[in-house]
């Protein structure tokens, strides 16, 4: 398997665990020397779990018996040495299959019955319901009770036609596509709804989520899987039949499904090996191969380049076999390297660029904590080395200006409070702008006019009049979080200069990524409302499934972009907190040292030198510190492993040039 997109989905789980186990090394470090606060620790376990939690959706969709499953099983499955995926000639596979790991469920299978269509509940809300699916226990050492298992996905029910029009595979205004009726007057239908496939294979470890789908008239049926599951994929497959062409009901799929320009689309011949015959020499099959090929690129309006032949049978065979010569013959290899190219660096990177930008969060934040408690402390130090020689009338005098200064600080307090109410209002606004309820709102509109619009003609326009509201939302949450940004900044200058804190307000914080998300879905969503499709939403269930959906998908954007902006305030109001705290503590710790100092003879020295160790210790801090994240950020990202912020490093090298200009003589 050289090179097989199978190892690199692997190569890139690697990166990321190892990203995520430095990412917990930092945070054990923090949490050791009592450097980790609620804000820090939340971003690191964010991103952590973001690490940890990442999956690469990759569907495959295409009429009935065009080799889907074959596919997989040829690029995912061969390593066990068996035929894992049912796939016959005809309808096999009959309900969509995810197949996936998530650590914390025992490995098994789930599948959904039919009937809970009748329900109206949507697929999300039922994957939180445990109770309605029927569940299967795999082992993956046991590959033919995993094959025997996964013969569900084929099984069907006889039903009357009214149940099959219930469970919408019945169409009155669609004769071609209903199913034919036997002569008991029954329709056969699929006996699930979905099947969840839990197996800790090691690429479906490593984050990876395969979708087989059925053919054509079971994709039509489930609203689900054409609003939901295909809009979340990151790759999708297109799958045609070198032995039948690009059919009308091929062209119908690639146009109503596939029509998406924001996700990645690959088109594959399959079953090339059937073009060869005794009859014909390699290179006319050769030419044939290539001739359909043009064709296909033309019909969908393709690059030639996107398009790839290969023999996912011959290919599985082959990689069962082991034998490299016949798998190069299937040139699946080549489909393989076209994903391994285009589709894993994007998703590294986005998740590099995440990684980066949260490691060097913190790393500011607790790096100008060290900075600020050294300074504390080159402060005391100066102070301390000035008392050498003095008599006791000197420190009590010192002990009345540090009772002063003290005092003087106090004063902050009602500074920070007024500004902790001004900020807890604006935040308040901001947040109100990402609120579900609001959310909620704006879709049932959308609901209520394409009900009201004449043969659902207006749900395009409804659904774009939607999409660019709550982008007006989010903007409008965007230009609140930039004025907090500006009231804070203008406010620690302030409280730095009067009162000597070292406050700094975080870069500002940034909705883009969301506007970015809301535009996706809007791409997506919106080829699902032309004309034919549109049509579907005449039937209530349908457009009931459709809200539901875009509620829940919606909600996720907003309440991350929300989070996000929560945390963004409460890092900026915690080192409020801490520093507030520092600074207190430091005035007590001085008072202590000069009681000590006035009624002890030696106390002056051992002082010092207590305050030197401790300096020494923050410093190896910071350096750890700078280790660390430097480490993690050069894991992420080779490019972008510089500090945090270079003023921090230079902030640092000042204190150690204020307590240089000041020689210890113990020392020398
Ligand atoms: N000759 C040949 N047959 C293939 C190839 N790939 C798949 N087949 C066969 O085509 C038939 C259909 O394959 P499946 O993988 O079940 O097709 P599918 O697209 O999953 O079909 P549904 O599950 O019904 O939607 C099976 O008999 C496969 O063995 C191929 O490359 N060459
Ligand atoms: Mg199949």
């Amino acid at each position: 398997m050289s090179a097989s997109f199978a190892h690199s989905v692997d190569a890139l789980g690697h990166w990321r665990n190892e990203l995520e186990s430095r990412v917990r090394e930092l945070t054990r470090f923090l949490r050791d020397h009592e450097l980790l606060d609620d804000p820090a620790a939340d971003v690191l376990e964010s991103l952590r779990q973001r690490l940890a939690g990442e999956k690469l959706v990759v569907a495959f969709v295409a009429e009935f018996s065009r080799g889907k499953s074959e596919l997989i099983n040829a690029i995912f499955f061969a390593d066990t040495g068996r035929r894992i995926l049912p796939a016959t000639a005809g309808r096999t596979t009959m309900c969509p299959v995810e197949l996936g790991y998530e650590a914390d469920e025992p490995p098994g299978m789930a599948m959904l019955p039919i009937e809970t269509r009748l329900q109206g509940h949507s697929l999300a809300e039922l994957r939180r319901q445990p109770k309605a699916w029927k569940l299967t226990p795999l082992d993956l050492g046991d590959t033919e009770g995993l094959a025997q298992a996964l013969l569900q996905v084929t099984q069907t029910r006889q039903v009357s036609l009214d149940t099959a029009r219930d469970l919408g595979f019945w169409h009155d205004d669609a004769p071609d596509d209903n199913p034919p009726i036997d002569a008991q007057g029954l329709v056969e239908i699929p006996a699930w709804r979905h099947a969840l496939i839990n197996l800790p294979h090691p690429l479906l470890q490593r984050g990876l989520v395969v979708l087989d789908t059925p053919g054509l008239n079971a994709i039509g049926a489930e609203p689900e899987l054409t609003v939901g599951l295909l809009p979340g994929a990151h790759a999708t497959v297109f799958v045609l039949g070198a032995d039948t062409g690009v059919t009308k009901s091929d062209l119908a799929i690639w146009r109503d499904h596939l029509n998406a320009p924001g996700v990645s689309r690959y088109v594959v011949l399959n079953k090339i090996d059937t073009l060869a015959d005794v009859l014909s020499t390699p290179e006319e099959t050769e030419a044939q191969i290539e001739r359909q090929c043009i064709d296909v690129a033309n019909t969908l309006q393709l690059p030639r380049e996107r398009v790839f032949p290969l023999s996912a049978k011959q290919a599985l065979t082959a990689r069962v076999a082991g034998d490299d010569a016949a798998l190069d013959v299937s040139r699946l290899p080549a489909l393989e390297a076209a994903l391994n190219e285009r589709l894993l660096p994007q998703r590294q990177q986005m998740l590099a660029q995440v990684g980066v930008q949260g490691i060097a969060r913190v790393e500011q934040q607790v790096g100008r904590r060290l900075t600020d408690r050294r300074r504390q402390l080159a402060e005391q130090l100066l102070e301390l080395r000035g008392l050498r020689g003095k008599n006791s009338a000197k420190v009590k005098l010192m002990l009345k200006r540090v009772d002063t200064e003290a005092a003087e600080f106090e004063h902050c307090i009602s500074r920070l409070q007024a500004m902790r109410v001004v900020h807890t209002r604006m935040l308040k606004d901001a947040l109100l702008d990402l609120a579900s309820d609001r959310l909620r709102e704006h879709v049932n509109e959308m609901q209520d006019s394409i009900r009201s619009s004449l043969l659902q003609l207006g749900a395009r326009k409804a659904f774009l009049t939607l999409c660019s509201q709550l982008r007006e939302r989010m903007t409008r949450a965007q230009a609140r979080g930039d004025e907090i940004h500006a009231m804070l900044q203008a406010s620690f200058e302030t409280l730095n200069t009067e009162y000597g804190f070292s406050l700094m307000a975080a870069p500002k914080p940034d909705l883009g990524r969301f506007v970015a998300d809301l535009d996706l879905i809007e791409r997506n969503y919106v080829q699902y409302l032309g004309l034919t499709q549109a049509l579907k939403l005449t039937q209530e269930r349908f457009l009931e499934q459709f809200r539901r959906m875009l509620v829940s998908r919606l909600r996720v954007v907003f309440e991350s972009a929300s989070g996000e902006l929560e945390l963004w305030n409460k890092t900026a109001s915690a080192q409020i907190d801490t520093q507030l705290r520092d600074r207190r503590r430091g005035f007590k710790k001085r008072r202590e040292a000069l009681e000590r100092i006035q009624t002890a003879a030696g106390e002056l020295e051992s002082r010092l030198a207590e305050l030197e160790t401790q300096d020494q210790r923050l410093q190896q801090l910071q350096q750890r510190l700078a280790e660390l994240a430097r480490g993690a950020r050069e894991h992420a990202d080779p490019a972008q492993a510089q500090p945090a912020d270079p003023k921090e490093s230079s902030a640092a090298a000042g204190i150690d040039l204020l307590l240089d200009l000041e020689p210890d003589p113990a020392r020398a």
